[in-house]
């Protein structure tokens, strides 16, 4: 089975930072700041964020910004709660959330609260408890939750419980695993997880797990390394973590490397991404595999840039 080739994988994700013109890079141009969080983790996880110049980071990410207060995907680009959590996320990650208008940013995130608790992506309003979480993980990091209505944020998120004990991403909405990760990180971070039924929740999670040991996002789907992370990160806010067969899933990751190029597919021989890479490594630090940083399964990050932000700001 082998091991985590990690020097090809930092390898791996320095080429793209690097690469801005390639043909993906084209295409992903308007994620650039959301693929940012997703290699620059990746790369802290391994142990080597210090590769990268944060003097080249820190003021493109500052050049992202809206006049609204949000971020966009790219300079210029339309500002959305998805890329203000990463670039949140990538100044925390080189301690530099300072450079921010703390006030502006929190008050752009609180404006996309409605009436019901629920949160918009951006002005043209479409609803999604993906947002619930990006608005409730970046004003936690901001220290500033007190700029929303966190008990209707609550309510809603819980009016999107389902009778599987899992969470859609409307209300009535079918149970996803990822939308389970938004909820149930929201819950956790906001100390509210006594809505979550942990017996039956922890039952659905781990009937994710398929025979060759990776995990899909539904019941009859394929299984796929990002619900490494979106299982598994739900699975230990949850304390139900020892339900599945960790030795076989961290198998499958491993499976699912490119071992001469770097990068890591979402299964066996498909094509590596940035994101897979991201959630195989992650998904393999919340499986406790020797080397690699601990990362928080709420907040995303590093469990060293977490504290630092709570127990010294
Ligand atoms: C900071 C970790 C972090 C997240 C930010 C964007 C976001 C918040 C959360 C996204 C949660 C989500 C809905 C993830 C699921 C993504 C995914 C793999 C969707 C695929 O769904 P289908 O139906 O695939 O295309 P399946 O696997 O069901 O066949
Ligand atoms: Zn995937």
């Amino acid at each position: 089975m082998g091991e985590l080739v990690v020097e090809k994988h930092i390898k791996y994700i320095i080429s793209i930072e690097k690469k801005k013109d390639d043909f993906a890079s084209v295409v992903m141009e308007h994620l650039r700041l959301n693929g940012a969080y997703w290699g620059l983790t990746t790369l802290d996880v391994l142990g080597k964020l210090d590769a990268v110049d944060q003097d080249e980071v820190v003021p493109w990410i500052m050049q992202c910004q809206h006049e609204s207060g949000g971020f966009g995907g790219n300079i210029g680009h339309d500002p959305h709660l998805l890329y203000t959590l990463s670039a949140i996320q990538v100044l925390a990650l080189f301690d530099k959330t300072d450079v921010l208008d703390i006030e502006k940013v929190a008050n752009y995130i609180a404006s996309l609260q409605n009436e019901d608790g629920s949160f918009s992506g951006d002005i043209w309003g479409e609803i999604d408890t993906r947002f619930s979480y990006i608005a409730i993980c970046s004003l936690a990091l901001l220290q500033r939750l007190d700029k929303i209505n966190v008990e209707k944020a609550v309510e809603y998120i819980v009016s999107c419980k389902n009778l599987d004990g899992g969470f859609g991403c409307t209300p009535g909405a079918e149970s996803h695993a990822g939308q389970i990760f938004c909820c149930v990180g929201a819950l956790a971070i906001t100390g509210s997880l006594d809505h979550v039924d942990k017996d039956l929740l922890g039952w659905w999670l781990c009937e994710r797990q398929v025979k060759s040991g990776g995990l899909n996002g539904r019941p009859e789907k394929l299984p796929d390394v990002c619900y490494s992370w979106w299982v598994l990160s739900s699975l230990i806010m949850i304390d139900r973590v020892h339900w599945i067969d960790k030795k076989k899933l961290v198998n499958f990751i491993l499976d699912c490397q490119d071992k001469e190029n770097g990068g890591i597919s979402d299964r066996p021989d498909d094509a590596v991404d940035v994101f897979h890479t991201y959630f195989g490594v992650a998904g393999l630090s919340l499986l406790e595999y020797p080397g690699l940083k601990a990362i928080d399964p709420a907040y995303a990050l590093p469990v060293d840039v977490v504290n630092k932000i709570f127990l010294t700001k």
